[in-house]
């Protein structure tokens, strides 16, 4: 018995590591694996913009960009598919994290859940390119029908390879140092 529960362990430990090693790893051409929970991190700077893919949902749920800054952007019913959002420029390491909010004023964010309040997770993110990220919001209490489908956005960079989605319960990788440049004053 003893021996099992330490296979069972090991096996644990192993997969955990590889799902947060998988996040660490560069971003590759053609990932469509998703991840519900996700946290999207930028690895630079880089202008982040938001393009409007379509809504399939009774609530017409208002959605935007939560932080590092609060950017309302539109809603579900009315927003034109394919509108583009230009969110701004912003730092790597900055987590982006967005939100709906439906008709009965209840307000659900990107990420693990634990900022809900109903702790359960309302959105799920999955790499489309080296520089766009679908993310996907469920509207209802307590994560609804989880198809993830009632506000779905693009997420695009300016530059490649500039985030990553970070699974539910991994640690953000270490954010790279902006570049030091030396001025040689003789
Ligand atoms: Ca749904």
């Amino acid at each position: 018995m003893k021996k099992i529960l330490s296979v069972i362990v090991a096996l644990a430990l192993i997969f955990g590591t590889n799902v947060c090693t998988m996040a660490s790893t560069k971003p590759t051409p053609t990932p469509t694996k998703v991840i519900i929970g996700g946290r999207l991190i930028l690895t630079k700077l880089c202008i982040v913009h938001v393009t409007f893919v379509k809504s399939d949902a009774l609530y017409n749920n208002a959605y935007g960009l939560f932080a590092p800054s609060k950017k309302a952007l539109g809603y579900g019913h009315s927003t034109k598919e394919g509108t583009d959002f230009i969110l701004g420029s912003f730092k790597a390491g900055t987590e982006l994290i967005f939100y709906i909010k439906n008709d009965l004023n209840q307000r659900w964010f990107s990420g693990d859940g634990s900022s809900n309040a109903d702790k359960v997770i309302h959105a799920s993110y999955r790499q489309v390119s080296n520089s766009k990220w679908y993310l996907g919001f469920e509207d209802t209490y307590n994560g609804g029908d989880k198809d993830y489908n009632d506000v779905e956005l693009y997420v695009w960079t300016s530059t490649i390879n500039s985030a990553y989605i970070l699974p539910p319960g991994c640690t953000p990788r270490p954010t790279p140092k902006p570049t030091k440049w030396k001025i040689d004053i003789r």
